[in-house]
């Protein structure tokens, strides 16, 4: 498969959906996990802010259907992991809570929610959801919220419990531009990754968690091709189910 930005666009695949009975593709063998297998909740985002398409639904997609094909660095190293793909609106109304729903719903081992960063030009492994709501644009359902809590009294920020470092070092390894974030933002994306986090802690689920921020891989010039960011996220997977606490090798942001 070609790595070029230009390679992106136009693809069609496996649509994903909100619905919680769209989120694994019936009939196909990644519905049931083997016994002892473990599985990976997949989350994209819809479109937002008046564009026509976004960058996680490709990726996710896209990972779903190397997952049918057994051709994930994850199930090579997972053997029977499964990939639920799902599909978020952009409303701080619904999106954090609907992502709380599958979680209970396929109690999954692992949880990744990816959304865009426009103007960003590496895969950016988020490291903090902040308890803030601050929405330079309404998100697609005309909310816009200012200086809010995400949730009323819950903790200021809460840290993502995927093998980051151990993960930043396998992707920029494969020679993709990755980078650690010490903030999602304050809009949708931040909004799930804390709900995300928050529901997980206090329900008690062992699930570890994260969120991904991708660039705008149809851009023209993008330094990220679509092909990638899946194979990132793929080695993400892949280094967030070992059993292992992350390495602890430096590398935090001066400023
Ligand atoms: N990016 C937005 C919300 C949805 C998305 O893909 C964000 O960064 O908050």
């Amino acid at each position: 498969m070609s790595n070029t930005a230009s390679s992106c666009a136009g693809r069609e695949g496996p649509s994903l959906s909100r619905r919680p009975s769209g989120a694994s593709r019936p009939g196909s063998e990644q519905d049931s996990p083997a016994a002892g297998a473990s599985s990976v909740l997949l989350s994209a985002f819809e479109p937002f802010g008046g564009a026509n398409h976004n960058p996680s639904q490709d990726v996710v997609e896209e990972l779903a259907r190397r997952a049918d094909r057994g051709e994930l660095t994850a199930q090579s190293e997972h053997p029977g992991v499964v990939i639920i793909p799902v599909l978020l609106p952009v409303e701080f109304s619904t999106a954090g809570q609907l992502l709380s729903t599958f979680i209970d719903m396929y109690s999954p081992d692992l949880v990744i929610s990816l959304g865009l960063a426009a103007g960003t030009e590496t895969i950016r492994l988020e490291r903090v959801g902040l308890n803030l709501r601050d929405a330079r644009i309404p998100d697609n359902a005309g909310a816009q919220p200012a200086d809010e809590p995400v949730i009323a009294h819950g903790e200021t920020a809460l840290f993502s419990t995927l093998r980051l470092k151990a993960a930043r070092e396998r992707i920029a390894a494969s020679g993709v531009p990755v980078s650690l974030s010490l903030s999602a933002g304050s809009y949708v994306c931040n909004d799930v990754l804390y709900t995300l986090l928050h529901h997980l802690r206090t329900q008690k689920l062992s699930s570890s968690a994260g969120f991904v921020h991708l660039p705008d891989l149809r851009a023209p010039g993008c330094p990220v091709s679509m092909e990638q960011a899946a194979k990132a996220v793929d080695l993400l997977i892949t280094e967030s189910l070992k059993p292992l606490p992350d390495t602890a090798t430096p590398g935090g942001a001066l400023h």
